[in-house]
């Protein structure tokens, strides 16, 4: 039964990308490294963040079949069976008009998954550049927000529609969005305990952020939830400013009271990814996280959370246990 599966690479594996690529079932290679620029080819998806646990790639297998690639509005696309992956990039220079910037790429993404009969992103990830640069409505984040929330509008997206996503910030230059879509649309879940991002107040900037907490989706298998970034953050509101320990509790609570609102508490984790905002506290997170995660499945990720008072942000792929 073909799931969606991600998995990382330990660094002593460096693999042959092109033979990897033409591997069936293997729909993309993200590489978490010091470079942000469009692929050497489609199908592997530089971001620009470096892993701070020496896992540089995450290989995304799917199906059986070898991946059909190529090139189209300046989108890589990457294609198995009932499962597309498309990725943008936005160059160096665009990235100083950020806002203008994410309504073009989303717009490229949306015309080349319609185009290509997968309408139904299920899951969507976007790293830039310079996120808490900036006061007020000037944050990075904030624009970023206010272009992809108008791309949304562009292809009459609705909120209820929103899917899964994270957003986060890296230290070079270019940004990326890249993301998963289906033949047919996902269930997008909210988490009881946090206000739905989209109906956040006006305070997180002048449109909210647009994503759901959590998608869930049963490819030709049974369902899997695609959690969103997730951080230490209970209705709108930030918690414990500046103790690590505790946001990280706060954050692993706030992924289990998810899991356990769309029914699937027992689930399996893999593919977590916990960013943090300062290098030096992997060691302490991955002492707190040690007993309280799988160990194999997290990778760590310097990366600057959207809200300059997170210093952690994790997420995941839950799938029923074997
Ligand atoms: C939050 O809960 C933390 O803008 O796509 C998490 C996941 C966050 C996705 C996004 C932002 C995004 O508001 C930040």
């Amino acid at each position: 039964m073909p799931m969606l599966r991600q998995h990382y690479l330990p660094a002593s594996a460096v693999p042959d990308t092109n033979q990897l690529l033409t591997q069936p079932g293997v729909l993309a290679l993200v590489n978490f490294g010091d470079a942000c620029v469009p692929g050497a080819q489609p199908g592997i998806i530089p971001l620009g963040m470096p892993s701070l646990s020496d896992q540089p790639w995450e290989v995304i297998r799917y199906g059986d079949s070898v991946a059909q690639r190529g090139v189209d509005e300046h989108c890589h696309w990457s294609l198995i069976e009932d499962v597309l992956c498309v990725a943008t990039w936005i160059a160096p220079e665009d990235c100083s008009d950020i806002e203008a910037a994410t309504e073009v790429a989303y717009g490229r993404l949306f015309r080349v998954i319609q185009a290509k009969g997968f309408p139904y992103p299920f899951r969507i990830w976007n790293f830039m550049p310079d996120i808490n640069r900036g006061d007020g409505d000037r944050e990075e984040y904030k624009k970023f927000c206010v272009g992809r929330q108008r791309a949304f509008d562009d292809y009459h997206v609705a909120p209820q529609e929103y899917p899964a996503a994270s957003a986060l910030g890296h230290h070079t230059k270019g940004a990326v969005v890249y993301l998963l879509a289906g033949r047919n649309s996902g269930v997008h879940h909210e988490n009881p305990r946090q206000q739905p991002a989209y109906h956040y107040p006006r305070e997180y900037g002048p449109t909210s952020p647009s994503f759901a907490r959590a998608t869930s989706l049963a490819l030709r298998s049974r369902e899997q939830v695609f959690i969103s970034g997730t951080a230490s953050i209970i209705g709108h509101n930030t918690q414990a400013v500046g103790d690590l320990q505790q946001q990280l509790a706060i954050t692993l609570d706030n992924i289990q009271h998810l899991l356990r609102h769309v029914e699937h508490a027992d689930a399996e984790l893999s593919a977590i990814r916990v960013y943090l905002r300062h290098a030096q506290d992997v060691a302490a997170a991955q002492a707190f996280l040690g007993a309280r995660l799988p160990a194999d499945a997290v990778n760590f990720i310097h990366a600057d959370i959207c809200r300059s008072q997170l210093l952690v942000e994790i997420e995941a792929l839950a799938s029923p246990g074997v």
